[in-house]
């Protein structure tokens, strides 16, 4: 019996084309009756003698066991409106700028954008230190805008999701200009108020040794009340005090405020942190190394999670993705295991951040990182589900920092990245301007930076004599938020087509803008843009990358990355060289290749043992 259900669920998935709703399609196709006769096709398969195989068949419309749903087929697209496109000429992007470019957006093929802060913001850390939560920040636009840009992203059949940055407001908020006032202004519970403490040196310090972020400390003296506020981000990042339920019930209104005007969802900004650790006693040194683990498991976390979305997520066909800086494997599956009702998934930070110690660079190895999504695979069963990024706009770019962005070698491996991202087991996220391969920026000096926590460390490690300017911009240049965070490159005219020849752009543009822009890849059938574009649609009609299971065929091989995803008798071989140099690599296990469905090099080796591999090779065969 099984068999035979799984060859009909099958044999019909490999013929539906187009996007996630096959999902339906095939449901209502393997089942085309009522919901009545699906029960009883249901009751039939349970009545008939205890087999054991049948015990365990999975409720109908799983699919491997998983609950099919629309945040799982999707692929997001991550927007930084002030990177992403000006429309009025003063060199910052707005949203607008965002509308005028949807077409290229829905050509790529993603469904859903994820556009980072939006909000009315003095800009302190670019949006995400927020003065009104209902307000669209100047620069930016109006409401109107918004709302413009919600309608033009529904007629294009994709998804809209906001940023949600509630552990922390702007210091110019109305909520903290009240709570700073005085200690019995009815907001000052709103935030995390503390005395100082009087140190050895009998002068009055910082309620304990927590750190910033953002470097210094995470305590502010502040002259009205004579007490410190908690920052872990910048001084005008003052955090919530979540355990304030008035301060929950704000969070939950502002969402569902949201939420009414048809936004599908949250990115919700370091969610985690909101549950402070009771009493706020100083760090262990080992704590005082990366404090993110403690910060991120406090007390309440869970039970604050499970009354967001009891109160407004439970209420909506909304999707909700946690960024969960702190939250290691083991305790994701408490965020997003859907018999919990917490959040749909996290941003796990293992694999980005595979090469960095703190802010400290460190190369890192193949195997590592195979490592971990092999333990994801092993430790994210049926009622999890996982996220799938190497880049964003906290991070240096993709290509530059997991592909090799030299002339000979950026498109290769911009494209093996991609089919690493699109068929890897999670939702995945693009970031902005990964589709085109844009590269860091030649950093030189301090000067050029923009970034609060590049200029904060200059002033605290190099101006201190702590660190040398040139070790200390060395990393920089390599680490740097601001990598990410450059102009998006539309066409090889001046500024890239980001805003008008005459504009000074907020941030520079890559001088490599001339051959790496939009123009130029959305018009070349072999460009980044056009294989990504391949490999969205893909995905889209093929549901073992989506809902199949996940296999590392060669965990320790040094260079090449070669894995299965398998949906019942639907099985995919990727095979991808992350090396420059080529590989004669021959199948595990007498493996063979089975029929190319795609490659970067056009090299076939159909039903092979040995694949000939060049540098960034990436193939994906069908078995
Ligand atoms: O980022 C949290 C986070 O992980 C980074 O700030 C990181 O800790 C930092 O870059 C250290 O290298 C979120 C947002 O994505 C980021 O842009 C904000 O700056 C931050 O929170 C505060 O809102
Ligand atoms: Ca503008």
């Amino acid at each position: 019996m099984t068999s035979l259900r799984f060859l009909l669920v099958f044999a019909i998935l490999s013929s539906l084309p187009g996007r996630g709703l096959q999902i339906a399609d095939f449901r209502s196709q393997i089942f085309p009756g009522t919901n009545a006769d699906v029960q009883s096709e249901i009751a039939n398969l349970n009545s008939s003698a205890p087999d054991p195989v049948t015990q365990d068949i999975p409720a109908p419309h799983l699919i491997n066991g998983y609950e099919p749903k629309w945040w799982k087929e999707a692929v997001v697209y991550q927007i930084y409106p002030r990177s992403f496109q000006d429309s009025n000429g003063d060199g910052i992007g707005d949203l607008p700028g965002i509308t005028s470019r949807l077409d290229y957006l829905q050509k790529l093929g993603v469904n859903v954008i994820w556009l980072s802060p939006h909000f009315d913001s003095p800009n302190a850390d670019n949006g995400y230190d927020i003065r009104d939560y209902r307000k669209v920040m100047k620069e930016f636009g109006t409401m109107a805008d918004f709302d413009a840009l919600l309608a033009g992203i529904k007629q294009r059949h994709m998804r809209l999701i906001i940023d949600l940055v509630a552990n922390h407001t702007s210091d110019e908020h109305q909520w903290f200009v009240e709570s700073r006032k005085s200690k019995d202004n009815p907001y000052r519970d709103y935030y995390i108020w503390r005395p100082g403490k009087v140190g050895k040196d009998g002068k009055l310090g910082p309620p304990n040794n927590y750190p910033s972020y953002f470097f210094g400390s995470a305590w502010q003296y502040d002259e009205p009340t004579k007490e410190y506020y908690l920052h872990y981000f910048a001084v005008k990042q003052p955090d919530l005090n979540w355990d304030n339920p008035k301060v929950r019930g704000e969070i939950f209104s502002i969402m569902k405020f949201w939420l009414d005007k048809g936004v599908d969802g949250f990115r919700m900004d370091v969610i985690p942190l909101v549950s402070k650790p009771p009493g706020l006693p100083d760090l262990t040194p080992e704590q005082l190394h990366d404090p993110s683990n403690l910060w991120a498991n406090g007390p309440h976390r869970d039970e604050y999670l499970q009354e967001m979305n009891r109160e407004v997520l439970s209420k909506y066909d909304d999707m909700s993705v946690g960024e969960a800086i702190g939250i290691n494997l083991n305790e994701e599956t408490k965020l997003v295991d859907d018999r919990r009702h917490e959040l749909n998934m996290i941003f796990n930070f293992d694999a980005v951040r595979i090469n960095r110690d703190g802010k400290q660079f460190i190369p890192f190895t193949l195997p590592a990182l195979k490592a971990i999504y092999a333990e994801h695979a092993r430790v994210l069963g049926k009622h999890d589900w996982d996220t799938v990024f190497l880049a964003n706009h906290d991070n240096p770019r993709l290509v530059s920092t997991f592909g090799n962005d030299s002339p000979q070698s950026r498109v290769p491996s911009a494209k093996l990245l991609a089919t690493l991202l699109l068929t890897m087991r999670g939702t995945p996220f693009l970031y902005q301007g990964d589709e085109l391969g844009m590269t860091n920026y030649p950093f030189k000096a301090i000067g050029e930076y923009d970034d609060i926590e590049a200029r904060n460390g200059y002033r605290d490690e190099v101006k201190t004599g702590n660190v040398s300017e040139a070790e200390y911009l060395a990393n920089l240049s390599k680490m740097s938020r601001d990598n990410a965070r450059t102009p998006m490159q539309w066409s090889p005219t001046a500024n890239a087509g980001f805003t008008t020849a005459s504009a000074k752009p907020w941030l520079a543009v890559n001088p490599n803008y001339k051959t790496i822009n939009a123009e130029q890849a959305t018009t070349d059938p072999d460009s980044i843009y056009n294989y990504t574009r391949a490999l969205i649609t893909l995905r889209a009609k093929t549901p073992a990358f989506v809902y199949g299971d996940y296999q590392d065929l060669d965990p320790q091989h040094p260079r090449v990355f070669a894995y299965t995803r398998t949906l019942g008798d639907e099985k995919y071989l990727v095979a991808l060289n992350l090396s420059d140099e080529p590989v004669a690599y021959t199948l595990p296990e007498k493996l063979l290749s089975g029929k190319l469905v795609t490659g970067n090099f056009g090299k076939q080796e159909d039903g092979a043992s040995v694949l000939h591999l060049q540098g960034w090779d990436s193939r994906i065969y069908k078995q």
